[in-house]
């Protein structure tokens, strides 16, 4: 079976673009291969961060994902620091890139522009995140197109590797999910919906309840032409409720306009079925939220069983390196 790995990172609210364009394939892919799942706290730790919040985010984000259909009986769900294997494996990853290969990173460059303090791990976080998924004798990445660059630093950096020291990691592919995937802010459908844009009403976040989902998408903005069609370029502010209805409804966008004649009906129809899709994932995560020993108990089988995979990977580098045995 092949094993798929993919991390999300505990920073802002968990909104619906994460739910139709990630998470929802991650609970399919827990049935067809050995999924591996990962909550990557250090990755946040990269810029500025308030320590009360890093801790909330993270179990809330781990509850959410349950909440959402990941299954820890089904899959592997653990916590990025819970496994000390990560940051070991880090350190070889830097050794084995070059500055040059982690300065072109654009993610680096984007978030570092600007900004009036730059952390060393800013720059060396695409090597962290080959750790992550090399340790695990990753296949396949399921990521969306802005990762891209970064798990093709990842291939090079195993290539490389396997060539100086012999066969040590397994070369993983990015799988990217097609550009339908991508839910679009309500307020301005030209950009993806996004959590940088936390509390703003162009976003649909997994927590929100039933009457804060009616007035964002009552507000969504459309155009004048008044016709219900599936048409991303000429008609986005539609489309893209098109697209959120169908998936809310396990239809194709075309069909989700089946029957639908005026604006304001596809917006009641569209918060109508996002209601209900969230319903039942709002109260497990209640439930959960309620019993925090219990994620926690779930967390630490999680990086048990991530453990034994992550050290078995690190003793076969350690040894290829030619680093003493301990
Ligand atoms: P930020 O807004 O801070 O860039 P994000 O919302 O993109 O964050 P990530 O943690 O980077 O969240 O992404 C988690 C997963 O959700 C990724 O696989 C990403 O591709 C996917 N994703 C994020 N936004 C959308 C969206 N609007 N539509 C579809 N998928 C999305
Ligand atoms: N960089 C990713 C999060 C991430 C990740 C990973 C994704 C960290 N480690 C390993 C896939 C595999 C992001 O910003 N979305």
């Amino acid at each position: 079976m092949a094993r798929v790995f993919s991390g999300i990172k505990p920073t802002g609210s968990v909104h619906l673009g994460n739910l139709l364009g990630a998470l929802r394939n991650w609970v399919v892919m827990q049935d067809e291969a050995d999924a591996v799942y990962c909550v990557v706290d250090l990755h946040a730790l990269t810029v500025r961060h308030d320590p009360a919040e890093l801790r909330a985010a993270t179990l809330s984000l781990a509850q959410l994902l349950i909440a959402s259909g990941i299954d820890p009986e089904r899959c592997t769900l653990f916590v990025q620091g819970h496994v000390p294997e990560h940051t070991e494996c880090a350190w070889v990853m830097e050794c084995t890139a070059s500055f040059g290969e982690l300065r072109r990173m654009t993610q680096f460059k984007d978030k570092s522009e600007g900004a009036d303090f730059v952390s060393g791990g800013l720059f060396t976080y695409p090597a962290l995140q080959a750790s992550d998924i090399l340790l695990y004798d990753t296949d396949q990445v399921p990521v969306g197109e802005d990762q891209r660059q970064h798990i093709e630093l990842t291939r090079d950096i195993a290539t490389r590797f396997n060539s100086r020291y012999g066969d040590t990691f397994v070369v993983p592919e990015a799988v990217i999910p097609p550009a339908g995937a991508r839910i679009m802010d309500l307020q301005h459908p030209e950009n993806k919906m996004s959590k940088s844009d936390d509390g703003a009403q162009g976003t649909i976040l997994l927590l929100d309840d039933p009457s804060a989902i009616h007035k964002k998408f009552k507000r969504a903005v459309t155009d004048s032409d008044g016709e219900v069609r599936f048409d991303p370029t000429l008609k986005p502010g539609v489309s893209n409720l098109l697209s959120i209805l169908g998936a809310a409804i396990d239809r194709g966008p075309e069909a989700a306009a089946d029957g639908i004649e005026r604006y304001g009906d596809l917006k009641e129809a569209t918060a109508e079925a996002v209601i209900d899709l969230l319903r039942p994932l709002q109260a497990r995560y209640h439930e959960l939220a309620a019993d925090p020993a219990e994620t926690g108990r779930l967390l630490a089988l999680g990086a048990e069983k991530a453990r034994t995979v992550a050290s078995a990977t690190l003793d076969r580098m350690r040894s290829n390196l030619g680093l003493l045995p301990r």
